[in-house]
């Protein structure tokens, strides 16, 4: 029977362990109240501080949300708190509307913004001796047993669900950054993989890790797809590649083993493990990940999962 993307999800699925903690973490901090959503982020945030530290986003990421800055700048602090439980609650107001629009990126470089101006006082602060409800409490300790690439994922996590639900907002037209430059060549650097030798599983790290996104989108089969982690796939060969230049700009990928193995229908499954890290920690967060590709009898990706992996112990398994 052909592969289907359904079926493709499965992949060494039984030896991949995921890291779902995160998403019951994110189950867990949803049921709390806004107020209490948001000195728990303030609490995770500076607690998070003390270890590694997130860097300040460029102008380019800015652009965006600086009007919106600039509104709340304005406002009384009673306004700008409510503004916050806003967002928190989902509710349907101009601010939640138009952040609800932004990409991640856009989202973080506006919280990291507001978070500066709440410890220089220029914008409402968590109110000073603020006590977390028992259940923020608890859901706190938890973030602090993880792992820091869990951590980081999870306040990702936060940070992109709030505003109101695009799901009703009808026709909009959604906002990002424009997109990173290719690297030069002569800056490229090039990924070695025990274990793997197919040229496509090489050249989507490279070229991933070079921001090359034309060439990149050329490894994908027309209907292929790309599983981000904790996500539903993202499907077709456009939504892809749209993805990629939307949200996937100066990561770096140092993917370190993998196997091979041939496939129903000429088809080829490849299981790689290593570490990724984001622009915003850049090497001060270092995420165990794995990636599962299916690749086509035309050496196409017909689909890749990327997972966040459940501790650094799965690092290693790499059978079926
Ligand atoms: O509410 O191969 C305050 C893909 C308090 C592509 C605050 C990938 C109040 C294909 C503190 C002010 C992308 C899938 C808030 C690979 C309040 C592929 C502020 C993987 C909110 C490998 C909080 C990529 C702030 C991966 C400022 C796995 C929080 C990328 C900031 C992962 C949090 C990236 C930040 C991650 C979190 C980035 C900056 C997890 C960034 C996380």
């Amino acid at each position: 029977m052909p592969y289907t993307i359904d079926s493709a999800r499965n992949i060494f699925s039984s030896s991949t362990l995921t890291a779902d903690a995160v998403p019951a973490l994110t189950a867990r901090f949803n049921q709390l109240s806004a107020e209490d959503q948001l000195a728990w982020i303030w609490f995770a945030y500076l607690e998070m501080g003390k270890t590694v530290t997130v860097a300040a986003p460029g102008a380019a990421n800015m652009q965006f949300a600086e009007p919106t800055l600039d509104a709340i700048k304005a406002m009384e602090f009673q306004e700008q708190s409510q503004m916050m439980c806003d967002l928190a609650n989902h509710a349907d107001t101009e601010i939640c509307r138009t952040y609800a629009t932004w990409s991640p990126n856009i989202k973080l470089g506006f919280w990291f913004k507001l978070g500066e101006w709440m410890e220089q006082g220029i914008v409402a602060p968590i109110p000073e001796g603020y006590k977390l409800s028992a259940n923020a409490n608890a859901v706190l300790s938890t973030l602090q047993g993880l792992e820091s690439g869990q951590q980081i994922t999870a306040l990702r996590n936060t940070v992109v669900d709030m505003g109101f639900d695009t799901g009703k907002m009808g026709n909009f037209k959604s906002v990002s950054e424009p997109v990173t430059p290719p690297t030069e060549m002569s800056k490229r650097t090039k990924v070695n993989i025990e274990g793997i030798s197919n040229s496509t599983i090489l050249s989507y790290m490279n070229l991933l890790n070079a921001n090359d996104f034309d060439e990149l989108i050329k490894l994908f089969a027309e209907d292929g797809a790309l599983q981000p982690p904790f996500k539903k796939p993202i499907v077709g060969k456009d939504k892809v590649y749209q993805f990629f230049k939307e949200e996937c700009a100066n990561l770096k990928l140092a993917p370190e083993r993998g196997v091979e193995e041939s496939a129903e229908d000429g088809y080829t499954q490849t299981k790689v493990t290593g570490k990724v890290q984001t622009p915003w920690f850049g090497a001060d967060v270092g995420m165990n990940m794995s990636w599962r590709f299916l690749v086509n009898s035309e050496n196409q990706i017909f689909f890749v999962a990327i997972d966040l992996l459940a501790s650094p112990k799965e690092l290693l398994k790499l059978a079926r």
